[in-house]
């Protein structure tokens, strides 16, 4: 089904699709009443492309590298603590 083993996955009746910004534009090609969530008009159309876009290329990449520079110094705070609560507290020798 996805070859990338990533969720979001989508079955539609057979056809497979992974991506979420591709699926909610496929689904709103689709399956929408009405062009109110993804618009006909090239100009209307294009902003909320230009918004997907941005919380795939900007947002979500930036969040993701800042994510992992924390939880980085987190976990290296977190074995500077251990090695001296084992030295105080238990005894074990720096
Ligand atoms: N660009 C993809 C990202 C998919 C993705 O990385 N999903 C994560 C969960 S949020 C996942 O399945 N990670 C497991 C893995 O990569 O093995 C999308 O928007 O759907």
């Amino acid at each position: 089904m996805n070859i990338q083993h990533t969720i979001p996955t989508m079955d539609d009746n057979g056809f497979y699709m992974n991506e979420s910004r591709a699926m909610l534009q496929y689904l709103a090609n689709k399956y929408s009443k009405d062009d109110s969530l993804y618009p006909k008009d090239p100009k209307q159309r294009a902003i909320v492309d230009m918004r997907l876009m941005f919380d795939q290329g900007t947002f979500y990449h930036r969040f993701m590298q800042a994510y992992v520079s924390l939880n980085t110094k987190f976990t290296r705070i977190k074995s500077i603590f251990t090695i001296i609560f084992e030295a105080l507290i238990v005894g074990r020798r720096l």
